[in-house]
């Protein structure tokens, strides 16, 4: 059983069901109700392909062998049901479920523009499409640890954030980079919730922007991403606590000063600018000593950077006090 807390008849089918199989059932299901009507036999309806991401020649991807975990990666049957979006979450739904993979199909990713803007040389729009031409996609293994204790190992592919913020063309003037996630409550029930200050927003500085880890995500699994996980253009950065990696961006702004950020100003107590990844440091509310993955479902212990201070740990080095300066 994947879930030992639920009995296996509350199981939605998406949990139990490889989730090709379950897309592409619902597909043909409706695609057999409609030709049924037109008074096809039972059976011979044809074939009706499901919606087919415009990417999907670009993988696979060649893996970056520089960055590998552990621990197993996790299956993409449980990955793809397991994700927080609060924006696909009904604004009734009180418990925040992480099952929201069907919700999620509701958002529209082509034509899927993305400003650049703030202090850069010029500002510009660009196309998912345009900017995937533009850039080298690999596969990366990445640890990647949820501030509500759980963990994976998952395998994105995308490029490296260097390379945008190389395109976007910055003045020396440029401190910060900011992300905004798209705003449209039509289709993202979640975004009528009053109680939170939409569109989700995040924020790096330059220097982590910049960083090797920092890794913009098209694809998992080495092939477009189901649009649970953010799609078309998400960010990945394993050594911060997972709600930094902001989903289905659609704006960059390099700012001089530090944004404001979405559960900054939701919960200032609770969720700090940095969020780096900190066991010795608890959430106000629960320990970050352990960690389940939700993969396996063991529990490993934390480590400090989610265990990439090898590559991050000398941007925080004159920051003072360690745990109070990271976890703001
Ligand atoms: N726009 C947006 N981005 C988001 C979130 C969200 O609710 N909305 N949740 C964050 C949190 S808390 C986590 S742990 C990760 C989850 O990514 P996953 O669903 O791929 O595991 O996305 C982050 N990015
Ligand atoms: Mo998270």
């Amino acid at each position: 059983m994947l879930i030992r807390s639920k009995r296996s008849w509350e199981l939605p089918e998406s949990m139990v069901t490889d989730e090709a199989v379950f897309f592409n059932r619902r597909k043909f299901l409706t695609g057999s109700m409609a030709t049924a009507g037109a008074g096809l036999l039972a059976g011979c309806a044809p074939p009706v392909r499901a919606e087919v991401d415009p990417s999907a020649d670009l993988y696979p991807v060649p893996n970056n062998p520089a960055y590998t975990a552990e621990r197993a990666i996790a299956p993409e049957s449980i990955t793809a049901y397991y994700n927080n979006f609060y924006e696909f979450n009904s604004p009734y739904d009180f418990s925040f479920s992480k099952n929201i993979a069907d919700e999620a199909q509701a958002l529209p990713i082509r034509p899927w523009e993305i400003r650049i803007e703030g202090e850069v040389e010029e500002d510009f729009t660009i196309g998912i499409d345009d900017l995937l031409s533009k850039v080298s996609l690999e596969e990366r293994i990445y640890r990647h640890r949820c501030v509500e204790a759980w963990s994976m190992v998952i395998p994105w592919s995308g490029f490296q954030m260097s390379e945008l913020v190389k395109l976007a063309r910055p003045r020396s003037s440029a401190k910060y980079v900011y992300m905004e996630t798209f705003l449209n409550p039509d289709v993202a029930p979640g975004q009528t919730r009053k109680s939170y200050p939409w569109p989700y927003r995040e924020a790096v500085t330059m220097e982590e922007a910049t960083n090797e880890l920092a890794f913009l995500v098209t694809g998992v699994y080495n092939k477009p991403m189901l649009k649970q996980y953010g799609a078309p253009l998400r960010l990945a950065l394993p050594w911060k606590y997972g709600f930094k990696s902001i989903k289905s961006i659609v704006r960059f702004r390099f700012d001089s000063f530090e944004p404001k950020t979405f559960w900054h100003d939701t919960a200032p107590r609770e969720y700090g600018f940095w969020a780096n990844v900190n066991p010795d440091v608890p959430h106000r509310r629960w320990s970050q000593a352990t960690e389940r993955d939700i993969g396996t479902r063991e529990r490993f212990p934390t480590k400090l950077f989610n265990g990439y201070g090898e590559q991050v740990a000398h941007l925080y080095a004159d920051m003072g006090h360690l745990g109070k300066a990271l976890y703001r």
